[in-house]
This record gives structure tokens, C-alpha cells and sequence, in this order.
């Protein structure tokens, strides 16, 4: 890519675009995609209905990752590691979510966020396509993600999300499944990242089958959304069962790890303290605990 000045830079925006079997949808998707992004990457999972053809066909400029592995998880990893934008866009390719959105997330980038999540059920969102029992447990989940994360957002099991390339390290997608999104978000929580969300509206697929299977990939949420609170004393309660259940404390965020888990020794439990130390009120947005500089410490006479 060229800039203004006429230097040669490297692509702004990415999308990463996971798909498995959707050869019908992606030229719908692939047309609709705006000039704010400067390169498409598709994450194919072993699909056997031409979807890569298709895809190459539509967009010549298209850079394909062919996934080993299963699951959106996976793909969005592979897709993630392959982007090179410092933007980095995420949608599915069944149709179900409108390329001509991008521009807001990244409108919502420009102005200092560091994470930008579509929602459904916020300002400007819709959904054609959520089922009464999709919607009850996409809620039943938000609500507890909600609680166990201290957080407000309005929609939880939703993949349009966009992002800084500079916060990829913190955000962590070990997951293999749909379980992902909230992954993302509960890492990037963790890592204090600015999270906002959007106004988007999802539409029925447009053809072929879902991939998502509602009480397995609900449950895997589930176990997810629990299995990562580590909060409080019920957080410490949560760690302590996966600790004595698998013999390892959650997966500890930070940085992207093969799909395959790497068997960790348990984490030391850190025993609270009994008498809790008096709290010291500190003034708004000022740190409560400041280390006396070198000058003020008692000197040797
Ligand atoms: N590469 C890859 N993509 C996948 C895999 N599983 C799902 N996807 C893609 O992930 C996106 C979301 O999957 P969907 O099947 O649409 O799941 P959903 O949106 O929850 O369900 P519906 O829209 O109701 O079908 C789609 O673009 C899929 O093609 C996979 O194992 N590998
Ligand atoms: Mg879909």
C-alpha cells in the first residue's frame, strides 16, 4: 500500500473472515466489504463446497489460511496471527452480518477504543434471526458475564467484534469454539483494554446450515464465562474446584497459545489474609500507594 506521502506502509485494516462450507454466502459478503479495508483474510475449515474458489473468484486479492484444525475459535486464532492491519475486523461469512458496518467500529478505534464489540440489543441493533431460545440464553449469559465481570454490555454471544493489532498479545483466544468471543472479552477486561459497544444488525444466514449446535456451544459459553472468574471469594472458590477437577487454575490471559493445552503444574493458593489491612481512602484518579523517592528516605548520617 502506498500512503499520501507516497511511502510504502502496510495495511490499515484487516478482516478476518472464518468460514466453513459457505460458498453460497461469500459473494453477498465479499461485494458489500468497503474500501476502508486494505486486506481480507479467509480462514477456511477444510470446506468442501468450493468456498475457497468462490472466494478467490469474487476477491482475487484474498489471502486464503487454510485451518488444520476445528472450530471458529481455531480460525479466528490462524486468522489473527495471518492479519498484518493494525486494525483487525472479525465478521462471519454466512450473510448474517453486514460488511457495511465496518466504517463504524472503526470510527469507534479512531476515537481511542481499544476494542469494539457489535450488539445486537444496543442503539441502532437488530436481529432477525435469534430464536426465543437463543435469545433467553444469549441473556441468561450476559447476565452472569455481566456480574462475574463487573461489566454492562447489552449482547454477549455475538462475532463482530474489531480490535487494535497492538492488543492482539493480551487478548486471549485458546478456546477452540464458539465459547471465543467471550474469551476475548473477559481477557481483554482483565487487560483493562477500553471496550465499547455498537449498534449492529444480524440477519438470518442467507444459505446453508448453522455450525453452531445451541445447548453444546451454550454450555461450553457457560463453562467458559464460570470457569474464567477468579474474583472475590467466589472466583477463588471457582479456581480451588478447576484446580482439584483438571488440576490447573483458569487459563491465565495474556498471550495466544496453541489450541492444543499445555499441561501446567497448579498454581499456588495464596492464602487470604485473615485480617484485612485498613483502607486508606485515596483521592478519584490519583494511585493509593505512591513509593517514597529516593530523597525522602531517611539518610545515613
Ligand atoms: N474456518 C472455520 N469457520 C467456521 C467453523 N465453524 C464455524 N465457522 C464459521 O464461523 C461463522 C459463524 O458460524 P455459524 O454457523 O454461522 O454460527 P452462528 O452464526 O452462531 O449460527 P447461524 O448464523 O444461526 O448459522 C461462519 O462464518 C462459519 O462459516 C470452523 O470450524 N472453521
Ligand atoms: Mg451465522
Amino acid at each position: 500500500m502506498i500512503d499520501s506521502y507516497g511511502e510504502t506502509t502496510g495495511p490499515r485494516v484487516s478482516l478476518v473472515i472464518p468460514a466453513r462450507d459457505e460458498a453460497p454466502n461469500l459473494p453477498w459478503v465479499l461485494r458489500r466489504v468497503p474500501d476502508i479495508v486494505d486486506e481480507i483474510v479467509l480462514v477456511d475449515g477444510r470446506s468442501t463446497d468450493g468456498t475457497v474458489e468462490v472466494a478467490c473468484a469474487v476477491r482475487p486479492d484474498i489471502r486464503v489460511v487454510h485451518q488444520e484444525g476445528r472450530g471458529k475459535g481455531d480460525a479466528l486464532r490462524l486468522g489473527f496471527e495471518a492479519a498484518r492491519g493494525e486494525r483487525i475486523v472479525m465478521i462471519d461469512a454466512d450473510g448474517s452480518m453486514s460488511p457495511t458496518e465496518i466504517p463504524r467500529f472503526i470510527d469507534l478505534l479512531d476515537r481511542g477504543y481499544d476494542v469494539v464489540k457489535g450488539s445486537r440489543f444496543a442503539d441502532g441493533g437488530c436481529s432477525t434471526d435469534i430464536t426465543i431460545l437463543r435469545r433467553a440464553g444469549n441473556l441468561a449469559l450476559l447476565g452472569l458475564f455481566n456480574r462475574l465481570y463487573a461489566s454492562g454490555f447489552s449482547d454477549l454471544c455475538y462475532g463482530y467484534i474489531a480490535f487494535d493489532r497492538s492488543h492482539l498479545s493480551r487478548l486471549d483466544m485458546s478456546c477452540p469454539g464458539f465459547e471465543v468471543e467471550a474469551q476475548l472479552l473477559i481477557s481483554a477486561i482483565r487487560a483493562r483494554l477500553r471496550v465499547t459497544e455498537v449498534g449492529s444488525c444480524e440477519s438470518p444466514r442467507l444459505c446453508g446450515d448453522s455450525n453452531l449446535r445451541t445447548f453444546r456451544d451454550g454450555s461450553r459459553v457457560l463453562r467458559t464465562v464460570v470457569g474464567s472468574h477468579d474474583r472475590g471469594l467466589s472466583g477463588l472458590a471457582v479456581q480451588r474446584l478447576r484446580s482439584a477437577l483438571w488440576g490447573r487454575p483458569a487459563h491465565v490471559p495474556g498471550r495466544i497459545e496453541p489450541a492444543r493445552p499445555v499441561p501446567i503444574a497448579p498454581a499456588p493458593v495464596v492464602p487470604v489474609p485473615v485480617v484485612a489491612a485498613p483502607v486508606i481512602p485515596a483521592p478519584a484518579g490519583v494511585w493509593s500507594e505512591r513509593s517514597p523517592g529516593l530523597s525522602e528516605l531517611p539518610q545515613p548520617t
